[in-house]
């Protein structure tokens, strides 16, 4: 049995699309998966694809509060869609 790894895992998800898990660390997966969500460790790198059907500005970010404070997030954007919000502006509900 192998020992579990104790680095912290940092589960990134790419808001409203499902993604298709294509590679970890460069070694491409035989029969790639579609997940929500990918538990990302430090120094690992995945490669996703999407299928972008849906239009907008959406999040990919990391679901440690904490973790995304700190930067793990990003906006994906779509050409041509534009919000009039920004990350960390003064956003308030009207
Ligand atoms: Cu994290």
């Amino acid at each position: 049995m192998e020992k579990e790894e104790k680095k912290p895992r940092n589960p990134n998800r790419k808001s409203s699309h499902r993604v298709q898990v294509g590679s970890k660390n460069r070694t491409s997966y035989d029969n790639p998966i579609v997940i929500d969500l990918i538990h990302v460790r430090p120094g690992e790198e995945y490669v996703v694809y999407f299928e972008a059907d849906n239009k907008g500005e959406w999040l990919f970010h990391c679901h440690d509060n904490n973790h995304a404070d700190l930067g793990m997030i990003t906006v994906v954007d779509y050409k041509g869609v534009y919000s009039p919000f920004e990350i960390g502006g003064e956003n308030q509900p009207e």
